[in-house]
């Protein structure tokens, strides 16, 4: 198995585990990840999925020994990893846990999630420059909306390594964690994540992610409606009963009929 799953209360980690490459992304295991957490996705015992490798390598990117020989015409046939896109359409909150090297495709993997908590060793790059070719699952988009223009074209054209420091202070990664007990601090922060509404965590991923793809006054009125839909749902009852009752709310009763 190319990915190790593992449910733990309301999150899920999916675990990279190809170590012989470094966890570079093949064909198999593309399809192995994103089927299984579209499965994940629909649960509604999960509330938060966490993306991880090993402690030294989150992913050395795309397999170079799988497209190494292939041609335009294989690439375009096979719209090879096309399939990423499915990982964007889901809903549930993603967090990327960053230890070690996450280059070329690993990089774009983990800007594909929601958030990246970085390790201190995590070492982030799009080495692809090196190789002749560009990133290709979103690298030069996804990082120039995180960075900016000039950062992007800093990191791409020179293909260097990007420090875990340097990450969290450019917006690439939203924090550091200490590499001590880096994964269950990770599996902590998401399960706090994971006990809110679910409905309210994917309206929150939906309205944020419309932001880039929309002008300030229609993305302000796509969060206004989206706001004003969530009162017809029973988690915005329960939280705010609970504020008002001064208790802990219950959440994630997302498929459960409104209570009169
Ligand atoms: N693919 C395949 N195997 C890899 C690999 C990779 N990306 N990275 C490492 N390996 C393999 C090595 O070949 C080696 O295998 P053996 O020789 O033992 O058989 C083993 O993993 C250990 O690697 P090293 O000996 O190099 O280990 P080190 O600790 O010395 O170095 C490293 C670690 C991560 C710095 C180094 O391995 C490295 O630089 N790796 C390559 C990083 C890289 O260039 N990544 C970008 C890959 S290109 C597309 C979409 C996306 C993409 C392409 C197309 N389309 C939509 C068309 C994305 C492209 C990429 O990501």
């Amino acid at each position: 198995m190319n990915v190790l799953f593992e449910q733990i209360g309301r999150v899920v980690v999916a675990k990279l585990n190809r170590p012989s490459a470094l966890n570079a992304l093949n064909t198999e295991t593309m399809y192995e990840l994103i089927s299984k957490l579209e499965k994940f996705d629909k649960s509604p015992s999960v509330g938060c999925i966490i993306i991880t490798g090993s402690e030294n390598i989150f992913c050395a990117g795309a397999d170079i020994k799988e497209m190494a020989s292939k041609n335009f015409s294989q690439m375009f046939e096979e719209d090879y990893f096309g399939y990423w896109e499915v990982f964007s359409k889901i809903k549930t909150p993603i967090i990327a846990a960053v230890s070690g090297y996450a280059l070329g495709g690993g990089c774009e993997l983990a800007m594909m999630c929601d958030t990246i908590l970085a390790s201190e060793n995590a070492v982030f790059g799009q080495p692809e420059i090196k190789l002749g070719v560009i990133p290709g699952i979103g690298g030069t988009q996804r990082l120039t909306s995180l960075v900016g223009k000039s950062k992007a074209m800093d990191i791409i054209l020179s293909g260097r390594n990007i420090e875990a420091k340097e990450a969290e202070n450019i917006g690439l990664a939203s924090k550091i964690i200490s590499q001590n007990n880096f994964l269950n601090n990770v599996i902590k922060y998401a399960q706090n994540i994971a006990n809110y509404s679910k409905t309210a965590l994917i309206a929150s991923k939906e309205a944020i992610n419309q932001s880039l793809e929309c002008s300030l006054k229609d993305g302000i009125v796509f969060e206004r409606r989206v706001f004003h839909s969530l009162f017809n749902t029973q988690d915005q009852k329960e939280g705010m009963d609970a504020f008002l009752e001064k208790r802990i709310a219950n959440f994630n009763s997302i498929y459960q009929p409104i209570k009169k």
